[in-house]
C-alpha cells in the first residue's frame, strides 16, 4: 500500500509515524466548515414547509438551473433515546446502509483515506423515465467539541469526487451531491453522575440538509414529487433504524 505517512526517530519517543494529509484533506476542510456556518442558518423567506409529522419538519426551496430543478432541502427531526454520534455513525457507516436506503441498487467503497473518511460509489434506482444515476463521493464523519460540558456535535458529510475507479459509463447519469448530517445530544434531566445517563435522558437534534443536481435532464414536476415524498420517507425510515438498532445496546457518546 502507498502511504503519505512519515517514520521520525525522536529522543523521546523513540520512532513515531507522523500521518500527512490526503490529497482531498482541504476540500473536505472547507465543505465541514461550510455546512457548520448554514446549518445556523434559519429557514425563512423561500423556503417552503414540504412535509411535517411529529418533530419532523421538511423544507426546501425551489431553485433551477437551466432548466434542471436542483431545490435546497433542509430537514429538522428530534429523535429521543439515541445520541447524535449514533444518528451519524448509523448513516456513514457502510454495513448499515442497505438495510434503511430504499432508493439504491448497490453500494461499495471504492477508496479508504483515512479512518473517517471513504469514497462511495452507488448506483440509485431509476426513477422513469429519467436515465439512472450513480454518484461517487467522499464521505467523512467529525466530531466537534464545543465546549468542556456540552456534548459534541457529530457531522457526516457526503460531497461528490471524480474517481478513476469509477467512470462516467453513459446513458448513466452521474448526481452532484452536497448532502450534510448535523445532530446534538442534549441531555434530558441529567443525573448527578453522568455514568447514570439513561436512554429515556437522551435527545438528538438532528438536521440534514441535501444540494442534489440530478446532473441531467429530468422532468421538474417528477423531480419534485419523487423529493417531496422521499426526503420524509428517509429520515423517518433510517432515524427509526437507528433507534430500533441501539435500543438494547449501550449508549455510545
Ligand atoms: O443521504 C442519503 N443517502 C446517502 C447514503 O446512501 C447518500 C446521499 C447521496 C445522494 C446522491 C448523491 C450522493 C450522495 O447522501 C439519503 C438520501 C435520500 C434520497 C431521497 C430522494 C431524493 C430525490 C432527489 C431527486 C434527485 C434527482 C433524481 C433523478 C432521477
Amino acid at each position: 500500500t502507498v502511504t503519505n505517512a512519515t517514520v521520525v526517530s525522536t529522543p523521546q519517543e523513540g520512532n513515531l509515524v507522523i500521518q500527512g494529509k490526503h490529497r482531498l484533506a482541504n476540500e473536505i476542510e472547507r465543505i465541514v466548515q461550510e455546512h457548520l456556518q448554514y446549518v445556523r442558518e434559519s429557514v425563512s423567506h423561500g423556503w417552503d414547509l414540504i412535509h411535517q409529522e411529529g418533530e419532523m419538519k421538511v423544507y426546501r426551496r425551489e431553485v433551477e438551473e437551466n432548466g434542471i430543478v436542483i431545490d435546497p432541502l433542509k430537514c429538522f427531526h428530534t429523535i429521543k433515546g439515541v445520541t447524535g454520534h449514533e444518528i451519524c455513525r448509523y448513516f456513514w457507516e457502510y454495513q448499515y446502509r442497505m438495510e434503511w436506503e430504499t432508493t439504491l441498487d448497490s453500494t461499495k467503497i471504492i477508496e479508504v483515506l483515512d479512518p473517517d473518511t471513504v469514497i462511495f460509489f452507488q448506483l440509485h434506482k431509476r426513477v422513469w423515465p429519467a436515465a439512472q444515476r450513480d454518484s461517487c463521493f467522499w464521505s467523512h464523519i467529525r466530531c466537534i467539541s464545543n465546549s468542556e460540558e456540552d456534548q459534541p456535535t457529530w457531522l457526516v458529510v457526503n460531497y461528490t469526487t471524480p474517481h478513476p475507479l469509477a467512470p462516467i459509463k453513459s446513458p448513466q447519469v452521474r448526481l452532484v451531491a452536497n448532502v450534510a448530517l448535523i445532530c446534538e445530544t442534549i441531555i434530558n434531566e441529567p443525573p448527578l453522575n453522568p455514568q447514570d445517563i439513561k436512554r429515556e435522558n437522551l435527545e438528538c437534534k438532528l438536521t440534514y440538509v441535501a444540494l442534489i443536481n440530478p446532473g441531467g435532464w429530468v422532468p421538474s414536476v417528477g423531480v419534485r414529487n419523487v423529493a417531496k415524498r422521499e426526503y420524509p420517507r428517509f429520515i423517518k425510515r433510517f432515524t427509526s433504524y437507528v433507534v430500533d438498532q441501539t435500543r438494547d445496546k449501550p449508549i455510545l457518546f
